[in-house]
């Protein structure tokens, strides 16, 4: 399967926030109820269609616990975007979005795209973030924002598709310099444009995921 070009992603937030089954709820459509902890970092793919291009999103999942820190930073260079995520229900989470943030920025090339997501908005009787609070921050650090349940299936498609057209809408501005893959995307070999048919998880031959290193 060709493409226009490939955005490489990672997904970063402290243990437990729900990275693995955003990227699984993204990629597969199911929900995995069970905290299944990341060992280093885990990998994921999915075409998507935007004006009609087809975008291939090469995803790394990072492993929230602090031991495994210093491999999660080797995985900032070379990505287009980045979720960073916490967990509504617990405000620490929250609390440590300054120091992520931090970490992103000085491993990261200048022109990644951060999005925050405020993960496990289904659990809104258990909420100790409100959404205002989430808002707040990502103005206050120019990141996109939103909130999504990864159990509900609600805006898991939005997060990564809102990211990767802020990374389209770069390209084309000349904003992020393609022929550096450092800067996290590869051009294809789709000249012409497509239809949005293979725009569905489960529909693409060229997605997959798998568990890579665990340092
Ligand atoms: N209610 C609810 N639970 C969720 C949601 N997303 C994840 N969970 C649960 O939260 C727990 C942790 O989810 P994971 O995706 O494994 O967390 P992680 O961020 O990948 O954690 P690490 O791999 O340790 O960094 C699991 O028990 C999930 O079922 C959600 O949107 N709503
Ligand atoms: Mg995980």
């Amino acid at each position: 399967m060709s493409y226009s070009y490939l955005f490489k992603y990672i997904i970063i937030g402290d243990t437990g926030v729900g990275k693995s089954c955003l990227l699984l709820q993204f990629t597969d459509k199911r929900f995995q109820p069970v905290h299944d902890l990341t060992i280093g970092v885990e990998f994921g793919a999915r075409m998507i269609n935007i004006d009609g291009k087809q975008i291939k999103l090469q995803i790394w999942d990072t492993a929230g616990q602090e031991s495994f820190r210093s491999i999660t930073r080797s995985y900032y260079r070379g990505a287009a975007g980045a979720l960073l995520v916490y967990d509504i229900t617990r405000r620490e989470t929250f609390h440590h979005l300054t120091t992520w943030l931090e970490d992103a920025r000085r491993h990261s090339n200048s022109t990644m795209t951060i999005m925050l997501v405020g993960n496990k908005c289904d659990l809104d009787s258990r909420r100790a973030v409100s959404y205002e609070e989430g808002k707040k921050f990502a103005q206050q650090h120019d990141l996109i924002f939103l909130e999504t349940s990864a159990k509900n299936d609600e805006n898991v498609e939005e997060a990564f598709n809102y990211t990767a057209r802020i990374i389209y809408e770069k390209i084309e501005k000349n904003i992020i310099d393609v022929t550096n893959e450092m800067n996290g995307v590869k051009v294809g070999n789709a000249p012409t444009a497509t239809t949005n048919l293979l725009d569905k998880p489960g529909n693409s031959s060229e997605q997959g995921r798998g568990k890579t290193c665990c340092g």
